[in-house]
């Protein structure tokens, strides 16, 4: 019932709003747009993302990806919203810097990384995290960013089923992120970089999660991170704090970005934790509405900073 040109950075969508804007997409802008499906949820729901191929380069296999995964945990709302604010922002920017990014890359944004726990927000629990399959003692739900194959279950997670961080019984036992996994794999342009967007303490966070020891290239990532918090500064004077993962916030193995740099050998390989800063669980996860658009424009200006550094490494 909604048409595409209703869809607005005003309020958050369901998920069904979000897959039919980025199905109007396809049709309004041919040859540069595309919908792929990453993999199925536990209830069905596909794994719907959107391709940005600006340049006769991407068809020719001559360009690399950006993959921008959001969605994964249910509850963090500003995820989501800030990957469409800035998937539309590659498709509609007058910013020249945005338009050579666009046009660098093939982009690949998947925006419900977890379309059954989101939609579980919607009717039901507004704080769900977790997918939502059935598990053992009557729990529902696996962490997906503990579910991943690389170090999967080491530290940082729960054997316990109730738990919100629960691992799963074993490493890509959630068809979300086994589906997700082979399709990153299945990509035919290298990934140059993989970018995870959860919620919520303004934290710009790299690998590892598994250990304090830091990953072999983290000078450069620590360069990137730099010019990425420069960026996320510069609309708003918005701070963001973070560096390796197991150090700035807490040992946690088996996530995404970790799979992504010691799997998919993405050597950029970042995970933003957005709007608000703070600790209040209350009201972490409920950013208003009014901020969707900021908290995409100062994103935006960050990922910007964060692939000009990468890119001039
Ligand atoms: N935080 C992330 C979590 O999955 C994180 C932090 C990021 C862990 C990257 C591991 C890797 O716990 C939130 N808020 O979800
Ligand atoms: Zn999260």
């Amino acid at each position: 019932n909604r048409r595409s040109d209703d869809y607005s950075w005003t309020e958050y969508h369901e998920l069904n709003d979000t897959h039919r804007w980025m199905q109007n997409l396809v049709e309004k802008n041919p040859g540069i747009v595309s919908v792929f499906v990453a993999g199925r949820s536990y209830e069905g729901r596909d794994l719907l993302g959107l391709r940005i191929f600006h340049s006769a380069g991407a068809e020719r296999g001559e360009q690399q990806a950006i993959f921008l995964e959001a969605g994964m945990h249910a509850r963090e709302w500003i995820s989501p919203a800030t990957a469409t604010y800035f998937a539309n922002q590659l498709l509609t920017s007058q910013q020249p810097e945005i338009q050579s990014l666009a046009r660098s890359y093939v982009w690949y944004i998947l925006p419900h990384a977890n379309p059954d726990g989101y939609v579980y927000t919607h009717s039901t629990n507004r704080l769900w995290r977790k997918t939502r399959s059935p598990q053992e003692k009557n729990c529902m739900g696996t962490d997906p960013n503990r579910n991943w194959g690389f170090h999967w279950n080491e530290v940082g997670a729960s054997d316990e089923p109730c738990s919100e961080s629960y691992a799963g019984p074993k490493a890509f036992s959630e068809p979300e992120t086994e589906g997700l996994s082979q399709y990153l794999k299945s990509l035919p342009e290298p990934v140059f970089m993989y970018l995870s967007l959860h919620s919520f303490s303004q934290l710009l966070l790299y690998p590892y999660g598994h250990t304090s020891s830091l990953p072999e290239n983290h000078r450069q990532l620590e360069r990137i991170f730099s010019a990425a918090l420069g960026g996320m500064k510069r609309r708003f004077g918005t701070r963001y704090t973070g560096g390796n993962v197991y150090d700035a916030i807490y040992p946690a193995a088996g996530s995404s970005m970790d799979w992504a740099y010691g799997e998919l050998k993405t050597k950029y390989s970042f995970t933003y934790e957005l709007r608000p800063s703070g600790y209040s669980f209350w009201t972490g996860f409920r950013l208003p509405a009014s901020q969707i658009i900021p908290t995409g424009q100062e994103t935006t200006d960050s990922v910007v900073e964060m692939v000009k550094a990468a890119a001039s490494i």
